[in-house]
């Protein structure tokens, strides 16, 4: 019996469509287009989305894969304005410390070309915010009243996929977010009044973007530049 037989963990076939070669290159080219369309967005509109699109971009992040299987994610969605503006009121204060007094020459000058300040007026004018949070274990009832503790593993880069997956399935549907990071953000725990064992990971506001949205104009940078590739002469990299 080899580790897939064992009948605690029971195996099916896996659901899988092998395309036409044409058509793996028309979707695979179809993607890399509309994702080079996303762009990360400060400017935000008020104007109301239909919900179901942050259900399935947050169902789509659950189809991550993640360390060993445990999901360690939760995802918290804020739609209420007063909570909103606790949030926003907090990260500010938190943002002007960093702008006025912690930020290093080096980091400043990295941010310049993004046009960020303290000021955090999206996080009260998005219709929505995905507050993601990374669980550094697993908090179970142990059944005699008390909690039991179970390790996780790889929990940052699991949340740092299904995020991706996330902001993935929002652009698909038409939608802008920013991936915020007040920093620290330890306070989104208490806010949002969340377990001891999970760990503010991103801040995200979803919505449409304003009227006259402006963004960087900055670049990707190219294929030469972000792979390399190891390969013979008779490595199969087939055209098709
Ligand atoms: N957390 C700050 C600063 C900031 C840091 C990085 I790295 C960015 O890419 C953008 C901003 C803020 O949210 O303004």
């Amino acid at each position: 019996m080899d580790a897939t037989e064992d009948p605690a963990y029971p195996f099916v076939p896996l659901e899988h469509e092998r395309l036409d070669g044409r058509e793996m290159l028309a979707r695979s080219r179809a993607f890399l287009a509309l994702m080079q369309q996303r762009r990360t967005v400060r400017q935000f509109s008020d104007e109301p989305i239909p919900f179901e699109l942050i259900t399935n971009a947050i169902l789509t992040a659950g189809t991550a894969p993640s360390g060993a299987h445990q999901q360690p994610w939760t995802f918290v969605v804020i739609s209420d304005p007063e909570t909103k503006r606790r949030i926003r009121e907090v990260a500010e204060k938190e943002e002007w410390e960093f702008y006025h007094r912690r930020i290093p020459e080096e980091w400043r000058a990295a941010l310049r070309p993004l046009g960020t300040d303290w000021v955090k007026d999206h996080i009260t004018t998005a219709p929505h915010l995905i507050a993601v949070f990374g669980q550094a274990y697993g908090l179970f009832p142990d059944g005699t009243g008390g909690e039991k503790q179970v390790k996780h593993y790889y929990m940052p880069e699991s949340v740092g996929i299904a995020v991706g997956y996330l902001l993935a399935s929002l652009h698909h549907a038409g939608l802008v977010a920013l991936t915020h990071t007040p920093s620290p953000m330890g306070f989104l725990r208490d806010v949002l009044g969340r377990p001891r064992n999970e760990r503010a990971y991103l801040l995200i506001p979803v919505g449409y973007p304003a009227p006259g949205c402006r963004v960087p104009d900055i670049k990707r940078k190219s294929l030469e530049e972000i792979m390399v590739h190891f390969r013979t002469a008779t490595a199969p990299c087939d055209e098709i």
